[in-house]
């Protein structure tokens, strides 16, 4: 018995040891593949179109992998042609089935919205807050904004550290699934803020109510195949991709018009 005892505690020492070593290594980790079924292709942004409606999806003017490596291909191709996809023809059912909706603008619909309307403020707020922000990345980000808009972040945060900083701040508290934003709000002044869910700052009994010039979507689709559970890398990669150019320009127009 003790020898056989012996001859075990020898041969777990021969095989384990190495084996502990290399695990610590590679860390194998056991993937099913793929069936034939579950192939994955990837299509192209322009393959994508609204069920015919009032409302169509913004056109991305880069591919699905041209924000690589700060979000993923595959992140990108099922938010824009499943998640945006659905908000859109779903908004457009409601607005078809709605003679008082026909016609007006997503943001004159989310500023009339009645909250107690689910599914009109889910689809609708879904639409305009994913076509802001897909419209908000680029490839060829200048890493921060110029001229009108510089200013103005300097003069409502103190610097532009200060303005990421609360904005990365807010984002990574939104508790579950929602949205940061950047808004200007009635007096021409930038606020930091976030929502819950599809809600956004244009609709009524918000804390912060302002016209966004810039969002970023912090449910979990938006990140979680790249960073998992790391919001704060995800919104850190961001950053890299803003196109300030675009929220610049929607400054602009947020002022101009006031
Ligand atoms: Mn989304």
């Amino acid at each position: 018995m003790k020898r056989i005892f012996i001859i075990a505690l020898c041969f777990s020492f021969t095989f384990l040891l190495p084996s502990c070593n290399k695990k610590k290594l590679t860390e194998v980790v056991e993937v099913p593949l793929p069936s034939a079924e579950e192939k994955i292709t990837i299509g192209q942004p322009d393959d994508v179109s609204a069920d015919e409606g009032q409302f169509a999806l913004a056109k991305l003017p880069y591919e699905y992998n041209a924000l690589m490596p700060s979000i993923d291909i595959l992140t990108m191709e099922v938010h824009y042609s499943k998640h945006y996809l659905t908000y859109t023809n779903n908004l457009n059912k409601l607005v078809a089935a709605d003679p008082l909706l026909v016609d007006l603008a997503i943001e004159d619909i989310l500023k009339k919205l009645d909250l107690n309307n689910a599914d009109l403020r889910n689809n609708a707020g879904g639409y305009y807050n994913h076509t802001l922000f897909f419209e908000s990345l680029t490839p060829k980000s200048e890493g921060q904004p110029k001229d009108t808009l510089a200013s103005i972040i300097n003069r409502d945060f103190g610097s532009f550290e200060v303005f990421k900083n609360q904005f990365s701040d807010v984002a990574e508290k939104q508790f579950g699934s929602g949205w940061a934003w950047l808004v200007v709000d009635k007096t021409g002044k930038l606020i930091v803020t976030s929502t819950p869910n599809q809600d956004n700052p244009l609709m009524p009994k918000q804390a912060i109510v302002g016209k966004p010039i810039l969002c970023l979507d912090v449910w979990e689709h938006a990140y979680y195949l790249d960073y998992r559970y790391k919001r704060k890398k995800y919104i850190d990669a961001f950053f890299k991709v803003i196109n300030w150019k675009k929220v610049s320009e929607r400054y602009l127009e947020a002022t101009a018009t006031k």
